[in-house]
């Protein structure tokens, strides 16, 4: 049974950064009720009511995996461990986005699939790129015509499909005997430890723990085998999967993650029930540090574009009575305004100036990356201010 423990109220889609803050762009921007659900039977954590996936991933897709360093190592760290590991012939990757994964891998045993066009454009330069979403009707054409995947990876992806069964099922279909499924997707646990609540927003239909995952795989006729938990996304775990009877044994690793996943308590609602105790309190003292610091004058801005800022401003309502701007390195977010509360986005060689006294973290899962860059803003008496895991403001 699935029972509501979160409200987050009225949110814009998290990636529908406005081209012009006028009066008509704003009146036609769409809402919808954020709310999330734990279910009782499976332990899966989810949005009540996800939103149409045609309106979310189209031709001006905004999130390029390539942005941060930090994720370029990352990915091209994970691809070199499959290459060793399990010598795949063909690596297919579902949401390739603009192509930080496959890049890694000879073009020649890729296949790509990508629904948003102005990403599925960037990699059909190099790769078969299938422009679509991933159904069972696409998995069925990919393999009419290629021999089944070894390696399926995706990453920040499985979790937006609101149709899990399909998508499992299709999963099952398109794997090799041995092959094996690799999906990286935030962590229920880091979200619950970091009262990291921004982690919800209408892409995140799910945030996955291994409790969960391994008991809706089993419905699709696949099994958990391996976990290991990741520092990326503030916080992540990378699941293996195979199909049910594949040689695979399950980890002792895998055993420790249930085990510790049932000490928080990741299969009970009242712990989910305290967490949103918590998002409550966190609202209300960001706002009350914000509004200290306007008191004195400070001029704050928020660093990254981040879709998770998206929630935090709608859900705190924070718009330009705190923040002045925010700044952003991506290209195409940098002169649009962000979703429901229409902050100008400029970039951070423009914004990271002498005049800004505090900066909140929107992109607090880069925290040690941005530090590193903003040295000199630190170094002249410059604060960052973060939500995670409470509200603080950054001494060092
Ligand atoms: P970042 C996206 O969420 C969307 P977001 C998606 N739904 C998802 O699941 C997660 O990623 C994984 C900027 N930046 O990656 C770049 C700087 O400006 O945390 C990005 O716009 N300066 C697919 O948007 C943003 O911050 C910097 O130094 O919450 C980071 O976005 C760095 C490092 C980043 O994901």
């Amino acid at each position: 049974m699935k029972k509501k423990f979160l409200n987050l109220g009225k949110q814009p889609i998290a990636n529908s950064f406005l081209s012009s803050n006028s009066k008509k762009t704003i009146r036609s921007e769409f809402f919808y009720n954020l709310s999330v659900s734990f279910d009782t039977n499976n332990f899966l954590v989810s949005i009540t009511n996800p939103v149409n996936p045609k309106i979310q991933y189209t031709d001006k897709y905004a999130h390029r995996a390539s942005e941060s360093m930090t994720m370029r190592d990352a990915f091209k760290k994970i691809a070199n461990k499959l290459e060793k590991k399990f010598k795949p012939k063909i690596v297919m990757e579902i949401g390739s986005n603009d192509g930080v994964f496959i890049r890694n891998f000879d073009k020649k045993k890729v296949i790509a699939v990508e629904p948003c066009k102005n990403l599925a454009n960037i990699t059909k330069k190099n790769f078969k790129t299938y422009p679509e979403f991933w159904t069972k009707k696409l998995a069925n054409k990919i393999f009419k015509v290629s021999k089944k995947a070894d390696i399926i990876f995706s990453a920040n992806t499985i979790s937006h499909i609101p149709n899990l069964k399909e998508s499992f099922d299709a999963i099952n279909f398109s794997l090799s005997k041995n092959g094996v499924l690799v999906i990286e997707d935030p962590s229920l646990c880091s979200v619950i430890q970091n009262n990291s609540y921004d982690q919800f927003y209408d892409e995140h239909v799910y945030v996955f723990s291994a409790l969960a995952i391994s008991n809706v795989i089993k419905l699709s006729g696949l099994r958990l085998f391996d976990a290991e938990k990741m520092s990326t996304h503030g916080g992540s775990m990378r699941y293996f999967i195979c199909k049910s009877d594949s040689k695979y044994k399950n980890s002792k690793k895998l055993d420790t993650i249930f085990k510790q996943e049932k000490k928080i308590g990741l299969n009970k609602f009242v712990t989910f029930k305290k967490f949103s105790k918590r998002v409550e309190k966190s609202k209300k003292d960001l706002v009350e540090l914000l509004k200290e610091l306007k008191l004195k004058n400070k001029k704050i801005i928020s660093y990254g574009a981040t879709y998770k800022s998206t929630t935090v401003f709608n859900y705190c309502k924070i718009k330009n009575q705190y923040l002045d701007y925010v700044t952003d390195t991506t290209l195409n977010k940098q002169g649009k305004f962000t979703p429901g509360q229409h902050l100008p986005i400029i970039s951070p060689e423009k914004g990271m100036n002498q005049t800004v006294d505090y900066a909140f973290l929107g992109a607090w899962n880069f925290r040690k990356e941005i530090i590193n860059k903003e040295k000199n803003f630190i170094k002249r008496g410059g604060k960052f201010i973060t939500h995670v895991p409470f509200i603080k403001v950054l001494t060092k």
